[in-house]
């Protein structure tokens, strides 16, 4: 079959939304680091939808480590079907506001160069935690992090993003330019601001008239959200059934998107708020917000849920149990635990998360969330468990939520089968684990992370005996049971 294209594009069915600008016209004003499918279901949605009233902000996706992106987008002239469905029904739209797609371990100097252009005014970044090298506990770079050290010795061919954007700011200032801004899209808390202490500390670790100039770097914080599985084979073919060509890689998602920002763009930005992006002065109440309920809720119901056979969120969801653990755990044990948001309804925003879950037309895999545990639980757990201590409330559901992330990582499912545990920790945790059986004996070899509890949790024993106590539960009676216990106590 043929393949989506400029040429192809024209001939698409009627229902199909598509640009409503003339790509001819695009030029490169973003380079985005980490093109997967969240960037390509959010901020290049978003900005497909405003580059009619001003062209120049065109994206160039850069790949960090495979070429699969680029070779599946490249033929297409960076074209991709965003499919949002949910029980209600499916829409199509073609989104045409990636015009590049550069791999940069094959060409680092391509990359290099498009970041110091002067056209270039953004540098996105959507490279999951683990891509900012850093300590997830303290939010500060790890000097010792094996891309650190390269990236430090070979400035001029860097392979972490962090190697990335220093080089071109080095390369931006010595030419006279203006320093892009950055916009950390990834899942931290102050991603903008975790995105400048690491950018700061590297210029300072490489050459310190260096590092005055990424002080006055723009790096705004930003609150992301859309649910976006990893496409399927099914995905494709229904899409090219529909499509009457065919897209090598488009994107699946919900409905639901938010994005709140903060407007700090000295070298100016597309006018995202015209396609629903709202812009506030401060954005960390609605990042706390997001990572403590959502991402909170997700990890919890994935480790729960993966130990108990559920392959994904929704299947998770429909387990006895789990969605009052989940409405428990959000209500009870996080909500007091957040900023005030005037005039914001939490309630309703719980309400929707559960629904959000329950989205019966997507299939996002337990697997895929439990990914990289070690880097997401400091922000999305562990600070609210702090918070609930030192406000001496409990935290069962949380610390249930923890103990399945302990089992889970320790490599084997209830069955005994091997788990593919993806976690830059992976290596270190099966290690510390392997042979013990004693609860007692795993959560103490888990508390000794301090990257991921830090001294203060680490050495709680409370939160050890509780930690304890549920993964008892689990090793003994299973996930499953556990759950339904938790469903009788609520009902
Ligand atoms: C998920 C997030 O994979 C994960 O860890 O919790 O990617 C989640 O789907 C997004 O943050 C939703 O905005």
């Amino acid at each position: 079959m043929t393949r989506l294209s400029n040429e192809t594009l024209a001939h698409l069915p009627e229902t199909i939304a598509k640009p409503g600008y003339d790509r001819k016209k695009v030029s490169i004003g973003i380079v985005h680091l980490g093109i997967g499918a969240f960037h390509r279901a959010h901020q290049a949605a978003f900005t497909d939808e405003v580059l009619a009233a001003d062209p120049s902000w065109g994206i160039c996706g850069v790949s960090l480590r495979s070429a699969e992106t680029r070779d599946a987008l490249a033929p297409q002239d960076g074209l991709y079907t965003l499919k949002v469905q949910d029980g209600a029904g499916e829409t199509l739209r073609i989104i045409g506001s990636v015009v590049e797609t550069l791999v940069a371990p094959e060409d680092p100097q391509a990359v290099l160069v498009r970041m110091a252009d002067p056209e270039t005014r953004i540098v996105s970044l959507t490279v999951t935690e683990k891509g900012y090298c850093h300590d997830p506990a303290t939010g500060t770079l790890d000097g010792k992090h094996p891309d650190v050290l390269h990236d430090l010795q070979n400035s001029d061919n860097p392979r972490s993003a962090i190697g990335f954007i220093v080089e071109a700011l080095a390369r931006r200032r010595a030419a006279g330019v203006a320093a892009f801004t950055l916009l950390s899209c990834d899942n931290l808390p102050s991603n903008g601001h975790v995105l400048k202490r690491v950018v700061s500390r590297f210029a300072e670790l490489r050459d310190p008239a260096l590092a005055a100039f990424v002080a006055d770097v723009a790096s705004p914080s930003t609150m992301i959200d859309r649910i976006v599985p990893a496409t399927t084979d099914a995905d494709r073919s229904a899409i090219a059934v529909a499509l009457g060509v065919d897209d090598a890689w488009p994107v699946v998602t919900e409905p639901f998107r938010q994005w709140v920002v903060e407007d700090l763009f000295p070298l100016g930005r597309p006018a995202w708020e015209e396609a629903g992006a709202v812009f506030v002065p401060e954005v960390s109440a609605f990042e706390t917000m997001k990572l403590r309920l959502l991402n909170g809720s997700h990890s919890t119901l994935a480790y729960l849920g993966f130990l108990a056979g559920a392959e994904t969120v929704a299947e998770s969801m429909a387990l006895p149990g789990m969605q009052a653990l989940i409405e428990g755990l959000m209500r009870e044990e996080v909500s007091s635990t957040l900023p005030p948001l005037a005039g914001f309804d939490l309630a309703a925003y719980r309400l929707a998360l559960i629904a959000r879950f329950k989205n019966p037309a997507l299939r996002h895999r337990t697997w895929q969330i439990a990914m990289d545990g070690s880097q997401k639980l400091p922000q999305r757990l562990l600070a609210t468990i702090r918070d609930r201590i030192r406000a001496a409330a409990s935290y069962d559901r949380l610390a249930l939520g923890v103990a399945a992330w302990m089992s889970y990582a320790s490599g084997f499912d209830e069955a005994g089968h091997a788990i593919d545990v993806r976690d830059p920790l992976a290596g270190r945790i099966a290690a510390m684990t392997q042979g013990l059986d004693d609860p007692e004996e795993i959560v103490a070899a888990f508390l000794s992370l301090t990257e991921v509890f830090a001294d203060d949790l680490g050495g709680d024993a409370g939160f050890r005996s509780r930690l304890v106590d549920s993964l008892s539960r689990l090793r003994s009676g299973g996930a499953a049971a556990a759950l339904s216990a938790w469903g009788q106590h609520s009902a």
